[in-house]
C-alpha cells in the first residue's frame, strides 16, 4: 500500500528539452555540442551511443551554429513551452516534478562574476509555476551539462577551480530558488562518469593520458562537489532534503558458480556500493583500495577532504532503474544493450527495442538491498521504457507496451513498501517525450504526452496524450490502487 502521501510524478533534463541553446543569456554547455545524423542507420546510432567525445568532434561542434545535428540545441524547446507543459503535467495529476537546472544559464561561462538574471527568473518563474499547480519540484543541480568555459578554461571536474563554481552555482540557486524546491539532488547519476566519461564528468578521452585515473580523479572532486553542496543547503535552508543519485544497476549471478557469485559482488560494488557508500556513509569504502591499486589509480586529496565527505552526507538515495544486468566469468556469455552500460543477456527477461531487458522484479530487489544497506528514504527519480510510438491520424497515440511497463515496476514498487522500504516518490522518466541522452534519438520515446517532433527537425512540436496518459492519471488517482 502506497502512504498517502507518497510522490507520483514525472522527470526530464534540461538539455534534452528546454532547446532554445543561445537564448536568454546562456552559454554554450557540453551537451551542445553533443553531434547526431538523423540520417544515421540503427548501428550506426548504437555506435554513436558509446564514442568518445574526441579533440576534434569538440573543436567542431564549438565552431558550428547548426541546430539540424545538435538535437539538445533545440530540445522540444521546453524553455518556451513550459507553462503549457505544466498546464498537462498538472491535468495528469502528477505530485511532483523533476527537472535539472542548465548551470550555463545561470553562470554562462561558469565563472561569471554575478549570475545570469534572465535564467534565474527563468527557472523562478517555472517552479512559482509548479507551486500554483499544487506540483512539487525536485532539482538537480547538474545533469550532465557543465559550461564548456569551465572545460577550455579549467579542465573541467579535472580542476578544484570547478569544485569552487560549482558550490557557487549551488549556492545562488539555494539563496534564490530555496522556498520553491522540496527536493535538491546535486548530480544526477553521479557513477555515469565511470560509463560514459564525456556526460559524466565531460572528459575528451585523447586528451587524457591516463584515462581511467582521470576518471577517478574527476568522480573524488565530484564527491567533494556533492558533499558541499549538501553542506550549504543545510546552512542556508535548514531542513532541506537533499539526496545522492546513481544509476542503479542491479546485477545477478549467471549461475551458482561461486565464481559469479563473487564476479557479481565486485560489479555491485564496483558500478553501485561505491558511490552511494561515499555519498551516504561519507568515506571510502575498503574495498576501493583493492579496486584502485588493480586500476593503478591514484586520486589526489588535499587535506580536509575526508572531514567534508564524513560530515555532508546525503539526506536520502535516489537512483534510475530501468533494466538489469547478469555478471558471468563467462567472456562468451551473449551480450544486450542498456543504460549507460552493455552487458550479459539474461534470457529470463524480455527486451526493449533498445536491447534494455525489462526486469521490474528487479526494482523490488534493489529497494530492499539499498534500504537495508543504508536505511535512508530512497526515491526512484527514473524509471520508464523507450520506444518508438505512433501518431494516428486523429492524434491518439496506443502504447499498451508502456502501461505494461509502467503498471508491473509500479506493483513491484508497492511490494517494497510492503517488505519495510520507505520509499518517497516515484518520478517517471521523460513522462514528456524529449531528446534521449544515450543516443541523441527523439524517436526513442518514454512519454505519457507525445511530442510531435522528429529527428530530422520536422513536426508542430505539438503534444498529445498517449493512452498511457490516461492511465497513468488514474493511477496517481487512486494512488496505486489502480494499476
Ligand atoms: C539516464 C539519464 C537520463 C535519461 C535516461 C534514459 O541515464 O539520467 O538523462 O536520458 O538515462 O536514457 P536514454 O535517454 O539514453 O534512453
Amino acid at each position: 500500500m502506497f502512504p498517502k502521501e507518497f510522490l507520483w510524478g514525472g522527470a526530464i533534463a534540461a538539455s534534452q528539452a528546454e532547446g532554445a541553446w543561445d537564448e536568454g543569456g546562456k552559454g554554450i554547455d557540453s551537451q551542445d555540442l553533443r553531434f547526431f545524423d538523423p540520417s544515421w542507420d540503427r548501428a550506426q546510432r548504437d555506435q554513436n551511443r558509446n564514442i568518445n567525445m574526441t579533440s576534434e568532434r569538440f573543436e567542431t561542434a564549438l565552431a558550428s551554429k547548426d541546430v539540424g545535428h545538435y538535437p539538445f540545441r533545440t530540445g522540444i524547446d521546453f524553455y518556451h513551452t513550459y507553462r503549457q507543459d505544466i498546464d498537462l503535467f498538472s491535468e495528469l495529476g502528477i505530485k511532483v516534478f523533476r527537472t535539472s537546472i542548465s548551470w550555463a544559464r545561470i553562470f554562462p561561462n561558469g565563472d561569471d562574476e554575478k549570475p545570469n538574471e534572465e535564467g534565474l527568473r527563468y527557472y523562478e518563474d517555472m517552479f512559482r509555476y509548479c507551486k500554483e499547480k499544487g506540483i512539487k519540484v525536485f532539482c538537480t543541480i547538474l545533469h550532465y551539462n557543465i559550461p564548456v568555459n569551465l572545460i577550455t578554461r579549467y579542465g573541467g571536474w579535472k580542476s578544484r577551480e570547478t569544485i569552487k563554481h560549482y558550490v557557487r552555482y549551488a549556492t545562488t540557486l539555494y539563496e534564490r530558488l530555496g522556498d520553491l524546491v522540496d527536493y535538491w539532488l546535486p548530480f544526477n547519476e553521479i557513477n555515469c562518469s565511470r560509463f560514459n566519461p564525456y556526460n559524466g564528468c565531460c572528459l575528451i578521452k585523447d586528451q587524457e593520458a591516463d584515462y581511467i585515473n582521470s576518471i577517478f580523479q574527476c568522480t573524488h572532486h565530484q564527491m567533494i562537489a556533492n558533499a558541499l553542496a549538501v553542506k550549504a543547503a543545510h546552512e542556508i535552508l535548514p531542513g532541506s532534503m537533499v539526496g545522492g543519485m546513481i544509476a542503479r544497476f542491479t546485477t545477478y549471478p549467471a549461475t551458482c558458480r561461486p565464481e559469479d557469485v563473487m564476479e557479481t559482488i565486485l560489479e555491485e560494488n564496483y558500478k553501485n556500493y561505491f558511490y552511494t557508500d561515499i555519498m551516504a556513509r561519507g568515506h571510502y569504502p575498503s574495498y576501493a583500495k583493492r579496486m584502485f591499486k588493480e586500476n593503478g589509480i591514484h586520486i589526489q586529496m588535499e587535506d580536509g577532504d575526508e572531514a567534508i565527505l564524513c560530515e555532508n552526507t546525503v539526506d536520502f538515495l535516489a537512483y534510475s532503474y530501468y533494466m538489469s544486468m547478469v555478471a558471468s566469468t563467462d567472456k562468451d556469455i551473449e551480450k544486450t544493450s542498456g543504460n549507460l552500460v552493455s552487458g550479459n543477456r539474461n534470457r529470463y527477461l524480455k527486451m526493449s527495442e533498445w536491447g534494455w531487458q525489462i526486469d521490474p522484479i528487479g526494482l523490488r530487489i534493489s529497494l530492499n538491498e539499498m534500504y537495508d544497506r543504508y536505511q535512508l528514504p530512497i526515491f526512484i527519480a527514473e524509471n520508464g521504457i523507450g520506444a518508438k510510438d505512433g501518431l494516428e491520424e486523429d492524434g491518439s497515440i496506443h502504447d499498451p507496451y508502456r502501461i505494461d511497463y509502467l503498471r508491473e515496476h509500479i506493483r513491484q514498487m508497492d511490494e517494497a513498501i510492503e517488505d519495510g522500504v520507505d520509499l518517497i516518490g516515484y518520478t517517471m522518466w521523460g513522462f514528456i517525450d524529449i531528446v534521449s541522452c544515450g543516443t541523441i534519438e527523439m524517436s526513442k520515446r518514454y512519454g505519457v504526452i507525445y511530442v510531435d517532433r522528429n529527428e530530422d527537425g520536422s513536426g508542430s512540436n505539438k503534444r498529445f496524450r498517449k493512452d498511457s496518459f490516461y492511465w497513468y492519471k488514474n493511477m496517481i488517482r487512486s494512488n496505486g490502487l489502480d494499476l
